[in-house]
């Protein structure tokens, strides 16, 4: 492939609620610049970005995944990430190695919960964006509702660039604000138009946009506002030259129109991207850490090698995929470089480009490009890449906690075997995905950020590594805590023949304050217990609080002093004292008022007025505490909070509520207590698992 300077590199994500067309649209860019020979869909399961089997299947997209082309002698990576709320750790993650993004709307649905989400996202990385309206020749599709909806939710410097010619299913092509013409696309979804004149219906709206587009843009800026006034407009490369500021201060995010699915409007957006949006060096001074103090390096080609691991896919054929984004200098293939997030070294493989799941050979990787490698030993996804002695590192990457556990059962002897193996590979690509046995209960469980994504992690165990397990029915991960204090002795002592075992704590239990998880405080005076069998007894606790006295879930949010003990010259060990401090434990928590504690979600979800009663009925029915409520154009927002205990099957009952018009996020917030009615059904479903012995035994 060509050399592509840094300047003529973009590196965009296109990111959006889920199903409104991100897929679909970087298929019409990959078509339109010739990249793919034919017009690739979704439906029929060829796109280049959508290519893992689950993808396909299913017919939405679950991983990011990287594609390019060359258009007008620039490199466009596109980066398709998903739009579904379990896997939009991937799209936050993806977005550290792009420098804009795409903003998918649907116009026939507008801002929906998902838009909202990526939004806070872009906004917390700090990224212009251009906004696309999608979907306009769908049946109800409805720009100007569509426009006002991103008004509402995103504020009026969301301003359109381009109007629509017709809806539904008369549209045609699209209208240039900029520079006052209609594109009219052929009906084949060749992608191929015709220059025209600006049909007269809405001719006088397209001059309103047009003025208040000149004006917007001369705000931004002293001396074309000084211009503006003079001559009372703004030629079209000054328009043009003001509008790309105003983009990348995010001042200003310019609408487009599209349908990705008939290949109508895609090829101006293709234009923007190159014409708009920043180039890698604009990003200026990208921050960092050196040594634990900020640092930071410049974007650019003459500084030394710096890259982040935004990706790990794990092929069960290629082995451990890297995909980095260089930030700095350049690099070629099968040189050591240092991993300054492990601070260790590491010798890349070769590189090359990803075009979906193709790999296509990359000489050197210069700074500004997304560029992949196989077979990394020690690095993983956010790690910190960069020429060997320096010791440049960027912030990680943070991932959620997975909020949703099953116990799964391997079919066979064999399967179990594999699980082990199977596990680490998925767990490399998804850090949000775990396997792990219980200790408490030997299950293995299965976690993840909801029901689609633990069953897309099942999937991956069949189809990729031959594991088949049964998923059993959710499980909700229980904590226990205590209430009040306890003051109370554990005492191990076993003396018959032979060297006995002596272990004697006096430890004081009580709460901390919420979100603290543990803390173990030594107030030994004077001996009673010697120092070195002190960190035997705060072993003793831990291993202890792993398994809480009411159910038998882990324990959380309390502190243990010991303040007293004896010992015994010779019968005392280390291990006598970690079995008293077990004892003492037990006690100390039956004492102090324990109960159970439930993660509680955060619940939002937007519908229209119709539904409302119905919803906020049905959320009170699953013990939801409504949070607030707001209004935004004919839209509803609803913000609860509710046990995840009550949200396991919210979201076909929200599709039955609304008949399939109302969308919401969900995601972990805090834990709070069960109350007692709810106790004992929890210990019943403990004591079933294994995890607890009934009563009296
Ligand atoms: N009528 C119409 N359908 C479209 C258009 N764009 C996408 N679709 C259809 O909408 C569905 C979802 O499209 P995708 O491209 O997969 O949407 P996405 O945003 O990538 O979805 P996720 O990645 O799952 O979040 C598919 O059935 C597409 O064929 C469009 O412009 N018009
Ligand atoms: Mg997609």
């Amino acid at each position: 492939m060509k050399d592509y300077a840094p300047d003529k590199i973009r590196n965009v994500a296109f990111v959006g609620h889920g199903s409104s067309g991100k897929t679909s649209l970087v298929s019409t860019f990959l078509f339109n610049s010739g990249a793919t020979s034919r017009l690739t869909k979704v439906d029929k399961g060829n796109t280049v970005t959508d290519y893992s089997e689950e993808e396909i299947e299913r017919k939405i997209s679950i991983n990011s995944a990287i594609s390019f082309l060359e258009w007008k002698e620039h490199k466009l990576n596109l980066v398709d990430t998903p739009g579904y709320s379990n896997f939009l750790w991937d799209t936050r993650a993806s977005l550290r190695a792009v420098d804009a993004g795409v903003l998918v709307v649907c116009g026939v649905a507008g801002v929906e919960v998902g838009t909202e989400k990526v939004w806070e996202m872009l906004e917390e990385f700090g990224l212009p964006r251009i906004i696309v309206v999608n979907k306009l020749d769908r049946e109800n599709a409805d720009f100007r509702r569509t426009l006002e909806s991103i008004h509402q939710f995103f504020g009026r410097s969301a301003i359109p660039v381009q109007l629509p010619v017709g809806e539904e299913k008369n549209f045609s092509g699209v209208v240039d604000l900029i520079n006052k013409k209609a594109y009219i696309f052929e009906k084949n979804e060749s992608g191929k138009n015709k220059e025209e004149e600006i049909p007269s219906e809405i001719k006088a709206e397209a001059d309103k946009y047009h003025e208040e587009l000149t004006e917007m843009v001369a705000e931004n800026d002293e001396t074309l506002m000084e211009k503006y006034f003079e001559k009372g407009e703004l030629s079209s490369e000054e328009l043009k030259d003001g509008l790309k500021k105003s983009i990348i201060n995010r001042q200003l995010f310019p609408v487009f129109v599209s349908s990705a699915l008939l290949n109508i409007g895609t090829q101006p957006i293709l234009d923007s991207i190159i014409d708009f949006l920043p180039y890698p060096l604009e990003r200026g001074e990208i921050k960092g850490k050196k040594e634990g103090k900020e640092a930071g390096i410049k974007s650019s080609l003459d500084e030394p090698f710096s890259a982040l691991v935004f990706k790990t896919i794990s092929d069960p054929y290629t082995g451990r995929i890297s995909l980095m984004r260089v930030f700095s200098g350049k690099i070629n293939p099968d040189v050591t470089v240092s991993n300054t997030t492990k601070d260790t070294d590491e010798k890349l493989g070769g590189l090359f480009y990803l075009q979906g799941k193709e790999q296509i050979p990359a000489g050197q990787a210069k700074c500004g490009d997304l560029v992949a490698t196989a077979k990394l030993k020690k690095t993983s996804t956010g790690d910190t890449l960069c020429q060997k002695g320096s010791a440049l590192e960027f912030p990680v990457i943070k991932f959620p906690e997975p909020s949703i556990s099953f116990a799964i059962e391997p079919k066979t002897r064999a399967d179990e075997d594999r699980i082990s193996q199977a596990t680490h590979r998925i767990s490399e690509e998804d850090p949000t995905a775990r396997i792990e046995r219980d200790s408490e209960t030997n299950e293995l469980i299965i976690s993840g950020n909801g029901q689609l994504h633990v069953e897309i992690i099942t999937d991956r165990l069949k189809k990729r590594y031959d594991v088949d397990v049964i998923l059993k029915p959710p499980k909700i991960p229980y904590k226990e805590t205590i209430k009040g204090k306890s003051d109370v002795q554990g005492k191990y002592k076993k003396q018959t023949g032979g060297r006995g075992q002596y272990g004697d704590v006096l430890i004081k239990m009580e709460p901390l304050p919420k979100g603290k998880d543990f803390e173990f405080q030594d107030k030994i005076f004077g001996g009673a217990i010697p120092k070195n069998y002190i960190p035997s007894i705060e072993k003793g606790i831990q291993e202890a609080r792993k398994k809480g006295v009411v159910a038998g879930y882990p324990t959380v949010n309390f502190k243990v002093i010991l303040y007293d003990g004896s010992y015994h010259d010779v019968d005392s060990s280390d291990i006598a004292f970690k079995i008293a401090a077990s004892m003492a434990f037990k006690k100390g928590m039956k004492e102090a008022r324990p109960t159970i504690l439930e993660p509680i979600m955060n619940v939002e979800i937007h519908t229209q007025e119709t539904y409302m009663g119905d919803i906020m009925g049905n959320l009170n029915g699953r013990r939801g505490k409504m949070q607030g409520m707001e209004q935004k154009g004919n839209l509803r927002i609803i913000k609860a909070q509710v046990p995840m205990a009550e949200m396991l099957d919210f979201e076909p009952t929200l599709t039955s509520i609304t008949g399939g018009r109302g969308s919401f996020f969900m995601e972990f917030s805090h834990y709070e207590e069960v109350p007692t009615h709810l106790h004992q059904k929890i210990i019943n479903e403990a004591v079933k698992e294994g995890r607890i012995k009934p009563e009296g035994e």
